[in-house]
C-alpha cells in the first residue's frame, strides 16, 4: 500500500523543553521523513510490492548480502524507522515502567549500564544510521547499531527503542555533539511507556 506521512503524535514545540527544538522537528518530519515517503511511493509503483504492508516491504526488499541496499528498501525502511522514532519520544516526565526496568536490569545489569551501551553504540556508528534496544526471538534484550536505514525488522528482531543518529536528527540542537544528543535522548526524550508497550 502507498506510504503516507503521519502527523507527529505531539505538537512541534512539545519536545523543546526536553532538548529537541521545533526547528528540528519541522525539518526532520516535514522535509526528511516526507522525502522518504515521496521517494518511496515513486519506487513502490510498479515494483510488485504494492500490495504489501510497510513491514512486509522492508523485510522483502532487504538484501543481507548487498553492499548497497535498493532505493525502495532505503526509503521504506526509513519511513518505518521514523514512524517508530516519533512514537518512542514524548514530553519529559515519563518514568520507566517496572516491567521494562526489570528486563533491562536482568539483561544489562543496571539501567545505567544499558544507557552506557546504547550511547556507545550510537556514538560508534560510523556515518549515518541508528542505534537500537531490541528484543531477540529468544526473549533476550540487546543493544545494536545499524547503518543508513537498516533496522531490526531485517534481522527478525523487535525494535523496543531506536535513536536516529543521522546528522539531520541532532545538528540544529547539538551541532557535532552526537554523544550529548544521545545522552539527552535517553534522559529526557524517550517515552518509556511506549518502549514497554513493544515488549
Ligand atoms: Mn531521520
Amino acid at each position: 500500500m502507498a506510504f503516507e506521512l503521519p502527523d507527529l503524535p505531539y505538537a512541534y514545540d512539545a519536545l523543546a523543553a526536553a532538548g529537541m527544538s521545533q526547528e528540528t522537528l519541522e525539518f526532520h518530519h516535514d522535509l526528511h521523513h516526507k522525502a522518504y515517503v515521496d521517494n518511496g511511493n515513486k519506487l513502490l509503483a510498479g515494483s510488485g510490492h504494492e500490495g504489501k504492508s510497510l513491514e512486509e516491504i522492508v523485510a522483502a526488499t532487504y538484501d543481507a548480502g548487498a553492499l548497497v541496499q535498493s532505493g525502495l528498501f532505503n526509503n521504506a525502511s526509513q519511513h518505518w524507522n521514523h514512524i517508530q522514532f516519533w512514537e518512542m519520544m514524548g514530553p519529559s516526565g515519563r518514568a520507566m515502567p517496572t516491567e521494562l526496568e526489570s528486563a533491562i536490569v536482568e539483561n544489562f545489569g543496571s539501567v545505567d549500564a544499558f544507557k552506557d551501551e546504547f550511547c556507545a553504540a550510537g556514538a560508534g556508528q560510523f556515518g549515518s544510521g541508528w542505534c537500537w534496544l531490541v528484543k531477540n526471538s529468544d526473549g533476550s534484550l540487546a543493544v545494536t547499531k545499524t547503518e543508513n536505514g537498516v533496522n531490526p525488522l531485517c534481522f527478525g528482531q523487535t525494535a523496543l527503542l531506536g535513536c536516529d543518529v543521522w546528522e539531520h536528527s541532532y545538528y540544529i540542537d547539538f551541532r557535532n555533539k552526537r554523544p550529548a544528543y544521545l545522552t539527552n535522548f535517553l534522559d529526557n526524550l524517550v517515552n518509556w511507556e511506549n518502549v514497554a508497550s513493544r515488549m
